[in-house]
């Protein structure tokens, strides 16, 4: 019987890395995944997730279940992380926070209660957006469909597009947004344009959905990364908010992170919570322990949580370089007069570079770059070292 089951295509994302392995060429270049990687591209523990550990070795954890929702003192940190401490959501215990696996399974828990709850509710995707959104909405069995986003004329943000499509939803959509570095585009709204989404958004009683994947990462400021979701908040709106540890962290395969919600009364967010955990029961019964015990030592130690806000500056500042390097490559050999400034504009890992298909294939089997086929190349995986060799599979690549 299951001689009938057909192969499935590879992860337009993950597929990325399985040929990369494949490849033998030392000049291979891996662009695909967005995971950091130092200078000299190996993968990299914080230190500050050492530190944890080691303490957490020396008081002898017990192994013991979880609670369906979690560990506390995780839930607790990661909302004062997303809100700050002395929000008022917080202060009134109008936030259900769970625990979940990663970003990824917290969003996959909101969609189901979203199609719990919300039958027959659509959600709103960038176009582009991060390729998983649409698997993760299809498989809970939420409908969806997409606002614009980017334009490609401007390499920027296609505002006027956005707000129309917004607007234009059925009342009561929820709205995925990227609360900072947006994946793939690395175009985010203007403290000006958020506000205005927050307008329309209200208006049309819609549920804004944050995904928060790059808290800390994208500016080097835990504040400054979650002043969208802030913003939202401060108008008293119900929200969703996914979080990831994957990238601020490092915590990738501990699958840490947490779904709030964000409601109208502290009665609402405990019936919320309920809910929750009963969604997750059968699931995954309760998610897994490390990654929470890391995250809420590192948060509630203060000089743990300087050190890795130091870390996480520097990773964001390594990046930084890189995206300069590589525009000053482009620039300095690029003689048709094109105008790669977008490249600087762009935030956190990635950037959009703007070549097609074509293109990006010709970067892979002539280059050994290897990147989606989107043209989205992740900087935390390119050192200074390679910026020159890369811009020269850009302009091969782009001009030819
Ligand atoms: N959302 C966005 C926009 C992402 O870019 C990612 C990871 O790349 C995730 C969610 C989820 O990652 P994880 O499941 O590792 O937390
Ligand atoms: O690079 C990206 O956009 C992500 C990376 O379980 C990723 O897709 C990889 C594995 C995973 C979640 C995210």
């Amino acid at each position: 019987r299951f001689e009938g089951i057909a192969m499935a295509p590879p992860d337009p994302i993950l597929g990325v890395s399985e040929a990369f392995r494949a490849d033998t060429d030392e000049k291979k270049l891996n662009l695909g995944v967005g995971a950091y990687r130092t200078e000299e591209l190996h993968p990299y523990v914080l230190k500050v997730v050492k530190k944890a550990e080691q303490l957490m070795l020396e008081r002898g954890e017990n192994k013991e279940y979880l609670p369906i929702e979690g560990l506390a003192a995780f839930n607790k940190a990661t909302a004062e992380l997303l809100l700050g401490a002395d929000n008022p959501v917080i202060k009134e215990s109008r936030i259900a926070t769970v625990q979940g696996l990663s970003g990824t399974g917290s969003l996959r828990l909101a969609a189901a209660l979203v199609e719990r709850y919300f039958p027959g509710s659509k959600v709103l995707l960038s176009s582009p957006t991060w390729g998983n959104h649409k698997n993760i909405f299809n498989d809970a069995g939420v409908p969806w469909s997409e606002y614009r986003y980017y334009d490609p004329k401007t390499v920027g943000l296609d505002f006027e597009g956005m707000i129309a499509d917004i607007k234009a939803a059925p009342d009561g959509s929820f709205i995925l947004l990227h609360g900072c570095a947006h994946n793939p585009t690395g175009i985010d709204p203007t403290p000006e344009q958020w506000e205005k989404i927050a307008d329309v958004i209200h208006e049309k009683n819609h549920i804004a959905f944050f995904d928060v994947a790059y808290q800390g990462f994208a500016s080097g400021s835990l504040d400054e990364d979650a002043s969208s979701v802030r913003l939202f908040a401060a108008r008293g709106m119900e929200l969703i908010v996914a979080q990831s540890y994957s990238k601020n962290l490092g915590l990738y395969a501990e699958r840490i992170g947490a779904i709030n919600v964000v409601c109208s009364s502290a009665e609402a967010a405990s019936r919320v919570k309920s809910q929750l955990k009963r969604l997750a029961r059968p699931m995954y019964s309760n998610p897994p322990v490390h990654g929470a015990r890391v995250v809420a030592n590192v948060v509630g130690d203060p000089a743990l949580f300087g050190e890795w806000k130091a870390e996480m500056e520097m990773m964001a500042g390594r990046i930084k370089n890189v995206r300069q390097k590589l525009y000053d490559s482009l620039m300095a050999k690029d003689k048709s007069g094109k105008d790669w400034s977008f490249i600087l504009k762009q935030i956190g890992m990635f950037s959009f570079t703007g070549l097609n298909k074509a293109q990006s294939d010709n970067m892979t089997n002539k280059w050994h770059v290897y990147m989606t086929k989107d043209g989205r190349i992740s900087l935390a995986g390119l050192s200074l070292a390679k910026c020159e060799y890369l811009a020269d599979a850009i302009m091969d690549s782009y001009h030819n």
